[in-house]
């Protein structure tokens, strides 16, 4: 090749073999563009081209990808697999979801979705146990894992932090989990809150006779979290969480490693997300930041509650079937319905997304009118009657906690 020239870039013939990664791309040109060169420039712009054509001379391996499927508004691009560097989420996306986020070629651009060779996946870990966690760390097998963070999300002291997980482990959850705001501040520190509350998790162990997981929050700087991670499999711990986004891909391909010889399974929390996904048209869908923490390797990610709860979400049930999807052998990941959740919409939810879930709930448990306890044994009676075919009213007609739960909150869903 001795040039590079605009229509490189677009080939409506192409047939796009095994090793390339495929993209979906929904674009809408600027003004005086057509589809056909807005794609051409979004698949130039994240290979090897430029705004300018190039006399790119000798000794320059063919590296551009190639826009073949364009109707309505949406495009395919396909890359070959030698741009990429297997095992390094940061170049990929710097490739796929770089500059041509900005190019003024287009006024919108949205990455959908991604098909991904198996070179690629290769380079990736990939979770270390995904849904596994439900009998390898829980005796979850056979229902939907529950879960709950404790309210108000910051600002509680140790002491209150402690002794809520406890109710709700005794309430019947299966995790507690930190809220993303809940770190290492002064009122709660990260150490203390670790130790105690992991020895709490073994009183409660011995107690219900379930084993029961704390999902804590060492979301950091790199390092930071590493050591955070340390101190927990130190202290007994079974799982961490990070809230990925505002991490970072390359911290969490760090703390991933760092796991794998902890033995910790990782807790995805997505805060910020909604700065990609939320418009329609527009940057990168949830659909593929899930992919991504697939293959960075974590074993749980919250994918929304099927338009059940209090915040937007996009097709959590597509996103949800393809976590469970076959990726050239990788783990599969346990997606986490969480936000605005309560007892009276958990049979909807579950019809929704199935049984091979966590549901998570704050403010549907802590908010009970009888307290934290109460608000966990609802919540679990609702995921069990679920499981047993059996109605939520019918079970509230047995389980006085499930009963003041639906009595407080029906069936609606909360804005
Ligand atoms: C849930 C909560 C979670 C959000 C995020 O509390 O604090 O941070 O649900 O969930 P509550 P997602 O149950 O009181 O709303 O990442 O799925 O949007
Ligand atoms: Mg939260």
């Amino acid at each position: 090749m001795t040039g590079i020239e605009y229509d490189d870039f677009l080939d409506p013939e192409y047939e796009p073999v095994e090793t390339d990664l495929v993209c979906e791309f929904r674009l809408d040109p600027a003004a005086g563009m057509s589809m056909d060169e807005a794609a051409s420039r979004v698949a130039s712009e994240s290979s090897n081209g430029t705004w300018a054509p190039l006399q790119a001379g000798e000794d320059v391996t063919d590296l551009s990808a190639v826009a073949f499927d364009i109707d309505a508004d949406r495009a395919l691009v396909a890359y070959p697999a030698a741009l990429f560097e297997a095992g390094s989420l940061p170049q990929i996306l710097s490739c796929i979801a770089g500059n041509i986020l900005g190019m003024k070629a287009v006024d919108s651009i949205r990455l959908m979705d991604c098909k991904w060779p198996a070179s690629l996946v290769e380079g990736f870990r990939g979770p270390q146990f995904g849904s596994a966690v439900r009998s390898e760390l829980l005796d979850a097998d056979d229902r939907p894992i529950t879960a709950t963070v404790p309210k108000p999300k910051v600002g509680l002291s140790t002491d209150r932090h402690v002794e809520i997980g406890r109710e709700a482990w005794r309430g019947g959850v299966d995790l507690l989990k930190d809220d993303e705001n809940l770190t290492d501040q002064a009122f709660n520190p990260f150490e203390e809150r670790t130790r105690r509350s992991l020895a709490a998790r073994d009183e409660l162990e011995d107690e219900t006779g379930e084993r029961k997981g704390y999902l804590i929050n060492i979301t950091a700087e790199t390092d930071e979290m590493v050591r955070r991670a340390e101190f927990v499999a130190d202290h007994g711990g079974r799982f961490v969480m990070v809230d990925i986004i505002t991490t970072g891909w390359a911290a969490l391909q760090t703390v991933r490693e760092a796991c794998e010889g902890l033995g910790l399974a990782i807790h995805a929390h997505r805060a910020m997300h909604a700065a990609f996904d939320r418009l329609d048209h527009h940057g990168v869908s949830m659909r593929c930041l899930a992919q991504f923490a697939r293959l960075a390797g974590v074993d749980h990610i919250h994918t929304g509650t099927a338009g059940l709860g209090k915040l937007a979400n996009e097709d959590t049930v597509g996103i949800n079937e393809w976590l469970r999807s076959d990726l050239h052998g990788l783990n599969d990941v346990l997606p986490v319905a969480s936000g605005g959740l309560h007892p009276g919409i958990v049979d909807q939810l579950l019809d929704a997304v199935g049984t091979n879930v966590c549901v998570q709930a704050g403010g549907g448990i802590h908010g009970h009118p009888d307290g934290t306890e109460a608000g966990a044994r609802a919540l679990r009676e609702a995921v069990e009657a679920h499981v047993d075919g059996e109605s939520l009213e019918h079970r509230a007609e047995t389980v006085p906690e499930l009963a003041a739960a639906l009595d407080e909150w029906g069936t609606e869903t909360p804005r």
